[in-house]
Formats: structure tokens, sequence, C-alpha cells
């Protein structure tokens, strides 16, 4: 979107001066990539404590990091490794300190009802997490982020996450979510991958490989002004000109990545490129759930806040492969998501020259509802997405609304906008009538793709994030129609909005209430 239409935020001042750096160095351009430190749980029960620092590194840029203490040092964002049934008990500080722009605070109103954490007012040095994808209650201590507030200085929030026990093997996601400054710690870097493990007996394909977590980040040279922005892979910087990072495999080895998109607003296009030429990839999972069937893609769409786990083979001795994403037009008002490079991949050691073992048949048992597509729904909504210019709250507003409701942006004591029941089985339809490609995601629980502008979708996979292109101002929207499984949702209220966050935070969502 245009960045005139963030002068909302524009406010809150110049990029602050460089100051003692509270979050830890990140590694330079054209280095060998490194996967994230990773914590496991041990006997069902992995905990961990986080401290959310900040500080603005001497080129200007602005991070917001997940601080963890090692044996031997502080990283930033480990990847958290739990499996089915376990409980990940997360202590959460806010240790965000000398943020001059928290002083000049937005207007966002408190949610209404009992606050959970520390309440006050919500200000960009206030935080919480959300878990994204995972099937867990939006209940204070696990997965609430209407009313769970953290502020520095105070001795910090205890998650007790239930990880249920029917959670698929897959790569989920946690970052901040306090509505209004989502984007703003997102966009410093506070994003870590989660892993819920067992994939390999799901899909014994990727049984022995090398696993890697890739974490696509993006950074603005400035954190609140649209613009120029850098992609990062484990926080190194992806230039466009100049040394790319470095992916190590053996010659012919396959490897099995597990890559997430925490950007604030890229859609990304995945590709292997190998002598210049795209290379199948075979896709495993999405959005943290494996495929009914694994299939070959050589570009793997990926919008903000998704995930795609593949196995990538090396080019043989000598060759050489890039890993790529394509540009994507996200339409008129929209962002530019360019082509770049996110890292070149070297071969290094021996070759790999016995053939991989032959898989054994995949069980789709523990894969949750693949016979959905053929249950009928009780319910149809449908929902769109739109944009309106010149209103009297900014130069932009971003709705997404059901139809038939008013056009309004998200208020944290609003009431919600669907109301529905655990065990109901709902279609939507979910269309865009906005210049702009839009990524539609609901908190809680995954739903199944069953139609793609009206005709039946090539794949009914399961995701929790799904991107829906832009109008191109005539002709008929561009829709997704999705079933919502609430059998599978925990009862409560959460919310469903647009994954690009500048539009969440500038209200690009409501919420929804699950009786139980
Ligand atoms: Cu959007």
């Amino acid at each position: 979107m245009f960045a005139a239409a963030l002068c909302g935020f524009c406010f809150l001042g110049p990029v602050a001066q460089a100051q003692a750096q509270d979050c830890p160095a990140r590694p330079a351009s054209g280095t060998v990539v490194a996967d994230p430190f990773s914590i496991a749980s041990q006997d069902g029960v992995l905990t961990a404590k986080f401290v959310m620092g900040h500080s603005v590194d001497a080129a200007g840029y602005t991070h917001y990091c997940y601080k963890y203490q090692t044996s031997t040092q502080i990283v930033e964002a480990p990847t958290l490794r739990v499996n089915p049934g376990d409980v990940l008990n997360l202590n959460l500080v806010d240790g965000i300190t000398n943020n001059d722009a928290g002083t000049m605070k937005m207007n966002m109103a408190a949610a209404s009802g009992p606050p959970c954490g520390d309440g006050g007012t919500p200000t960009i040095n206030s935080t919480n997490v959300h878990f994204h994808g995972m099937n867990v209650p939006p209940v204070c201590h696990q997965d609430d982020v209407l009313t769970t507030l953290i502020q520095p200085g105070s001795p910090g929030f205890q998650y007790g996450v239930q990880v249920p026990a029917f959670q698929p093997p897959g790569l989920y996601w946690y970052h901040p979510h306090v509505h209004g400054f989502t984007e703003f710690q997102v966009n410093g870097g506070a994003a870590g991958a989660l892993v819920v493990g067992g994939m390999e007996k799901l899909r014994p394909e990727v049984a022995g490989l090398t696993e890697r977590v890739f974490v696509i980040r993006q950074q603005y040279l400035v954190p609140w002004i649209p613009g120029p922005y850098l992609l990062t892979i484990n926080y190194q910087v992806a230039p466009f000109l100049g040394s790319a990072p470095i992916i190590q495999m053996k010659p012919g080895e396959k490897q099995f990545w597990r890559v997430a998109n925490a950007t604030i607003q890229d859609f990304l296009q995945l590709q292997i490129q190998v002598n210049g030429n795209l290379q199948p990839m075979e896709v495993i999972a999405l959005d943290g759930y494996p495929l009914a069937q694994t299939r070959n893609q050589t570009t793997i769409l990926v919008p903000p806040a998704g995930r795609a786990e593949f196995i990538v083979q090396a080019p043989p001795s000598g060759g050489s492969a890039v890993f790529f994403t394509n540009a994507y037009n996200t339409g008129p008002t929209g962002n530019l998501d360019l082509s770049q490079t996110l890292a070149n991949i070297q071969t290094t050691g021996d070759a790999v020259s016995a053939p991989m073992p032959k898989a054994t048949p995949p069980s789709a048992a523990g894969v949750k509802f693949l016979d959905l597509a053929q249950q009928p729904a009780t319910t149809q909504r449908k929902l769109y997405f739109s944009e309106e210019f010149g209103g009297t709250s900014g130069p932009i507003q971003f709705y997404v609304t059901v139809d038939g409701q008013k056009q309004k942006v998200f208020e944290p004591n609003e009431a919600p906008a669907i109301t529905t029941k655990v065990g109901a089985i709902e279609d939507w339809t979910i269309e865009n009538r906005a210049l702009e490609t839009h990524a539609f995601h609901i908190h809680q629980i995954h739903f199944r793709v069953l139609e793609v502008d009206g005709k039946p979708a090539a794949n009914n996979d399961l995701r929790d994030t799904i991107e829906i292109p832009y109008w191109e101002g005539k002709g008929p929207f561009h829709s997704v129609k999705v079933r919502m499984d609430f059998g599978q949702s925990p009862a409560g209220t959460y919310v469903f909005h647009c994954h690009i966050l500048l539009h969440e935070d500038l209200g690009m969502m409501h919420k929804i209430l699950v009786e139980p």
C-alpha cells in the first residue's frame, strides 16, 4: 500500500538514535546460514524464559528480539520443539527499554473484559505472544491475544500452553499480537519457529534427512514507513545486490526444509533454481499440516504467515543452485514483492551417491479431518476484504466484513462479528473487493480450501492463512471458499484478520465467538 497511507503513524517521529545494543548481533551478509538455536521438550514439558528486547543498530534498523539465555550465550528467537500433548511453559518478560517511540502512544483502547497479564494501555512497548496455527485455546495464559498485555518493567508473564494430542506435526510459529503494534515488533525481528515433532511418522519421506529451519523475515529501513525493505533468512540480510546468504549441502543431498514466512507483508514465491532451471520440490506440509499426498511443485506460494515444508535436492558436484523468491503482483494499491535470491546453495563435502532409502507408504492416521470435504456444512457465510480511501480516520481504511454487516475497523471492545458453536461445520466464501491482495488468517483452527474463484480447488489443503488476489477493477472479485470445522475448535473468542500486519493493526480484523 502507499507510503502516504501510513501518515497515521508519521507522528511517531524519525529513526531513533543508535543506542546500546540490547539485542544479539545478527549475522553478516554472505555468510553461511545457521539454523536457529533449538530447544526441545523433555518428558512432555518445554520450559523456557524469553526476554523481549529492543535496540537500534548502527545502520538504523530497529530490532525487537526474543532473547534466550543458553548455557554459553544469549540467542534470539530459538526454535521451540514440542510433541503433541506436551505443555509449553514459556515465561515472557517485557524488557523493552529506551524506546523513544513508545512514549508517543497511539490511541488504542484496551479490550473489554478482565485483563490478562499486566493490563493497562496497549503501547508500542507492550507485548504478548500468539502461537500461530496452533489449535490451542484462546484463553489467558494460552493463546489469548485480545486481553493479554505484558508491560515493560513487570516481572513477566507465564504461558502454559497445552499442545493438543491431535496437533499435526509440522512448522508453526510465534510472534507478538498486540493490536495496533504487531507490525513494529515483528518487523523488528520478534518471531520464531515452533515445531511439533513426529513428521517422519506421517511422512516417512523425510525420515533420515537433514532438517533445516529457515525463518524468512522482513525489515523496513524505517520501521513504521513501508517502503524500502529487506528480506532476511535466519536474521541474515538477503541483499538485492552483493553477497547472498549461503546454504551448504552435500552434492546430490536431499534435505527437509521447513520455511516460515515471518515477513510482515511479503508474498513469497519460493523456488529452487539449479543452473538456471526450476527444480521440483517435494511438498510435504503447508501451514504445519502434512498434505494428504505429497506433491512436486517448482514454485510454492507462501503468503505472509504461511509455512511450507518440502524436500530439496542439491545439485551434483560443480552445479550451482539458488534459493529464490519470484516476484508477486499484489495489485495497484499493493506492495512491491520483488524477485530476489534468498540464498546461494553451495555444495560442499562428499557427494551423496546412494539413492535415498525407499519410503514406506505414508500413513494417514493422525492427520486431522481428511474426510472433511465429504461432510455437509451447517452454515454458509460470505466475507469480503475492502479498502476505502479518504475516510475520516486516516487516508485509507482496511476492512474485513461479514456480508450484510457494516464495514468497520476492528475495535478492541467490539462484539463478535460471528457467533457459532463448537461442532459447527461452516463454509465461508471470502472475497477480495480491494485493489490489493490480502491474506486471510483465522486463529485456533485450520480450514480446508474447497474452491478458488468458484471452481473446485486443485488441492483441498488444510491451511491457516491464504492469499486472495486483488480485484483488477473490472470483472468478478477473486474469492476462496473454505470449510471451517469448529468441531476441532476450542470454545472462546478469537480473531480472523488479514496477515499483512499493517492492515491488521489498522483494523482489518474481527472477532468470532465459538460457544461451547
Ligand atoms: Cu491485507
